[in-house]
């Protein structure tokens, strides 16, 4: 063993007993009285599970070890319908997924997703945070879930490829595109006359490395901590959906905490939400340059294109119609006339 790595060996077993008082080690100390597990899709390094694992130590510390929270980061339990059975029977109490992932079993959640909808953040918190958000909470109480507050800040989508650069809707047609296991992504990515395929985030990289698909539509901090860039070339920056991640928990174990813990929990996670916004606001800032030293090519194609095949493939007032007047109602509220 060379010097550096017993160094880093001394610090790490050096470090273990203080965390370990510090967040009561079960089997050691003692165990919490609630262990709540937490699974997610995303890389450690990105912003939402940096943000967790700080909820999580804030937990432990304001309710003595009472509480705590183990992660399960990078698709560790499975992809994202294996882990939305999972919180729904209460195989995990915490899951994140994104609203596209989550309507597939509550469809209005959906609904900040519509194509286009958003032109920018002040919109869409000002929406998620407000009435549309309430709206969406109520409809996934409805089926045994809870969501926090504050919804998690995923990003503005933008589009990657291989083959070539994807510069107006024309460059759409037949496209072999991963879209997330959602109705609403297939749906717009249809009526842009592209040819997407649902797959679990689990399964992107390898199914760019192989050619499955030519082309994935992400946020670039995800672009970034997935290393997408190394399988593919361009990134066209179209915005097109607006996506957030519902911090959502099993309804059981939620009732089954009692009133303090609650609250502990809920205020932690709920700023860990509001901090790891603000994380996204600066990655977005310098992720652009980062990954363009990559090698990923960037263009900015005009969304007049996109939006007019949209609204003439009839898009839009196919979804005003699933989502129902109400929910469409308090979007158009938020961002102005749709469709
Ligand atoms: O699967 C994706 O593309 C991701 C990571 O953005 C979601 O969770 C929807």
């Amino acid at each position: 063993m060379n010097q550096l790595s017993r160094r880093t060996m001394l610090k790490a077993f050096a470090a273990a007993p203080a965390a370990g008082a510090l967040i009561g080690m079960p089997g050691i100390a003692r165990a919490a009285e609630f262990e709540l597990k937490y699974g997610n899709n995303l890389p450690l390094t990105h912003p939402l599970n940096v943000r967790a694992q700080e909820a999580a130590e804030r937990i432990a510390r304001e309710s003595n070890g009472r509480v705590s929270v183990q992660i399960f980061p990078n698709n560790q339990l499975g992809g994202d319908t294996d882990m939305l059975s999972q919180v729904r029977s209460g195989g995990i109490t915490f899951f994140t997924p994104s609203a596209l992932v989550i309507a597939t079993l509550v469809p209005v959640a959906a609904i900040n997703a519509v194509g286009f909808a958003f032109s920018d953040y002040g919109q869409v918190w000002a929406a998620m945070d407000g009435k549309l958000g309430a709206h969406v909470r109520g409809a996934i109480a409805k089926v045994g879930l809870h969501a926090f507050e504050k919804m998690w800040d995923n990003g503005f989508r933008q589009m990657t490829s291989s083959g070539k650069p994807i510069e107006s809707a024309a460059d759409m047609n037949g496209l072999k595109i991963r879209v997330p296991v959602s109705p609403l992504s297939i749906a717009m990515f249809k009526a842009l006359s592209a040819a997407p395929a649902s797959l679990q985030f689990s399964e992107v990289y390898s199914s760019l490395q192989t050619r499955i698909v030519d082309a994935q539509e992400n946020p670039l901090p995800i672009i970034q901590v997935a290393k997408l860039y190394e399988v593919q070339k361009y990134c066209a920056l179209s915005n097109h959906i607006w996506d957030g991640f519902w911090f959502i928990a099993n309804g059981r174990a939620w009732n089954g905490l009692p009133p303090d813990l609650q609250k502990i929990v809920a205020g932690a996670i709920n700023d860990a939400g509001m901090a790891q916004r603000e994380d996204i606001k600066a990655l977005n800032q310098s992720v652009q340059k980062d990954l363009e030293s990559k090698g990923l090519a960037f263009n900015k194609p005009n969304p007049d294109s996109f939006r007019a095949k949209l609204r003439d493939s009839g898009f839009y007032s196919e979804w005003k119609g699933r989502f129902g007047d109400e929910a469409w109602g308090l979007l158009e509220g938020a961002v102005g006339k749709l469709a």
